[in-house]
């Protein structure tokens, strides 16, 4: 049986089934994934940039990075991909997705209960930590009026509400994430499966037992352990599967 057919099998009389998405989802959307081509920005990488180091040592250049992602980001659409994944979760009670994207697009596409590891470009939070402003607050003005944007209870320096490397995520989050490992069918979707602990989780799936399987355009260190890897662009493989089912 093709992998696809296998997935599909398992699908059909599965109650709970978790997606952990990655850049590679928002790909067809027009957003540059971390890792390949259009993921620099000035010949800086991400993981130079996405740092707290990085922002401690020049606020503006990492406002200035995140500031043309999120005019890249603004525009953007969900694809094919984010609406079956929608559907998933809006039919199916125990159908879950975890995200690692900050783009929002999997909220754009109405996906319930969505977890989000990494956080939203488009929430800032105080710098300073100060006690009057909120853990986090939207901002969705492209391009901002005063750059680097700032606190408005204190005037402190704003920065973006993502979690950045070296960051500890929400255990909140990471909780939500975990237990949902303990599915019937757990399947990473356009991530390379490098950034823990979001990484982390397909190994937690297996070991509940779950049927893994992966979506992406190329192999990657996820493909050796999952039981079946679809090769593809995830915005079709993903609508031929649910077509299926
Ligand atoms: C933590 C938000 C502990 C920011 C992101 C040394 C020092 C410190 C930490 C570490 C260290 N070594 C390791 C670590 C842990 C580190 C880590 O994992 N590093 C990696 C690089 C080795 N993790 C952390 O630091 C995490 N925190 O460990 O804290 C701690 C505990 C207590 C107290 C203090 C600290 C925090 C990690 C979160 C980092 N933030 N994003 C921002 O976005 O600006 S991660 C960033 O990478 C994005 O969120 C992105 O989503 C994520 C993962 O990348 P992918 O989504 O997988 O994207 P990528 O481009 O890599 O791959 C895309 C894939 O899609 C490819 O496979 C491609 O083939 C495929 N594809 C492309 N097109 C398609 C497709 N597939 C299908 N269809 C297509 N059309």
């Amino acid at each position: 049986m093709n992998p696809r057919h296998r997935l599909a099998t398992h699908l059909t009389t599965a109650d709970s089934v978790t997606v952990l998405t990655g850049a590679g989802v928002s790909a067809a959307s027009g957003i540059p994934t971390f890792r390949g081509a259009g993921g620099l920005w000035r010949n800086f990488s991400a993981t130079d940039l996405a740092t707290p180091t990085a922002f401690l040592r020049d606020p503006h250049t990492v406002w200035e990075w995140y500031a043309w992602r999120r005019g890249q980001v603004a525009d953007c659409e969900p694809n094919a991909a984010h609406r079956v994944l929608a559907r998933w979760t809006q039919t199916r009670p125990l159908w879950r997705v975890i995200t690692q994207n900050v783009d929002d697009l999997h909220v754009k596409a109405g996906t319930r209960d969505l977890v989000r590891l990494h956080g939203s470009i488009f929430e800032l939070r105080c710098w300073n930590r100060c006690s009057a402003s909120p853990g986090a607050w939207r901002d969705e003005r492209v391009p901002f009026p005063e750059m680097p944007p700032r606190c408005p209870h204190c005037g402190a320096l704003a920065r973006p509400g993502v979690v950045w490397f070296g960051e500890a995520l929400d255990p909140g989050d990471i909780a939500a994430a975990d237990a949902l490992t303990a599915c019937d069918v757990f399947i990473a979707a356009g991530t390379s499966a490098l950034v823990y602990p979001a990484a982390g989780l397909l190994h937690r799936a297996r070991t509940h037992g779950a049927f893994t399987a992966e979506f992406n355009t190329e192999s990657t260190e996820a493909t050796e352990i999952v039981d079946v890897a679809i090769r593809g662009p995830v915005e079709v493989t993903l609508a031929e599967l649910d077509a299926l089912l």
